[in-house]
């Protein structure tokens, strides 16, 4: 499966190297995770830039026991909600994106994530971890997802690819 991260609060790449840690110790110890991308506010644009991040898991818990770790996970990084702005700042957000090929629609889990179509600060380190991944529902790959994208906030990476040189801090890349 594939969960996004993201957090625009605080110590945002300890949050995000939090959350992968918690996702090893109670999801998958092999779960992998893209670059961390710098990515402008979308949706509720008046708060601070976030770091974003996907992260690929294996497991056996049925979906919605996952997204209750998941859940668990936000809590235990300090994650307050109920502050009014749905879409507000976040010391940690972890999103369900795909459960393998499954559709799922029931109250507080909606599987594919319903917008992933829209946002580029998902398609960008998804496309990295799995461009060829098949999204259920809409029946394209992540990477030509990314190629049809209408969304144009900007999303700078910020963290090195093994074995590449480290991308210039600030480059703006397409
Ligand atoms: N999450 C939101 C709202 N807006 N913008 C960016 N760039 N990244 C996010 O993760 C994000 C957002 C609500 O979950
Ligand atoms: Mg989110
Ligand atoms: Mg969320």
């Amino acid at each position: 499966m594939f969960i996004g991260v993201g957090s625009n609060l605080g110590d945002r790449r300890n949050h995000i190297n939090k959350a992968l840690a918690g996702v090893r110790q109670h999801i998958d110890e092999s779960a992998r995770m893209s670059r961390l991308y710098e990515t402008e506010p979308r949706i509720d644009e008046d708060q601070p830039a976030f770091l974003n991040a996907v992260i690929e898991a294996t497991t056996d818990l049925p979906a919605r026991a996952l997204l209750g770790r998941m859940l668990e996970l936000e809590r235990s990084l300090g994650r307050q909600r109920d502050d009014g702005r749905p879409k507000g700042p976040r010391i940690i957000d972890l999103d369900l994106l795909a459960y393998d090929q499954d559709l799922i629609n029931e109250v507080g889990l909606t599987v594919p994530h319903p917008a992933i179509a829209d946002r580029g600060f998902v398609l960008r380190p998804w496309a990295e971890l799995a461009p060829l991944f098949l999204v259920a529902g809409l029946q394209s790959t992540v990477q030509a997802l990314l190629a049809q994208c209408p969304d144009t906030g900007w999303i700078r990476p910020v963290t090195k690819r093994t074995g590449h040189k480290v991308a210039a801090l600030g480059a703006v890349l397409a």
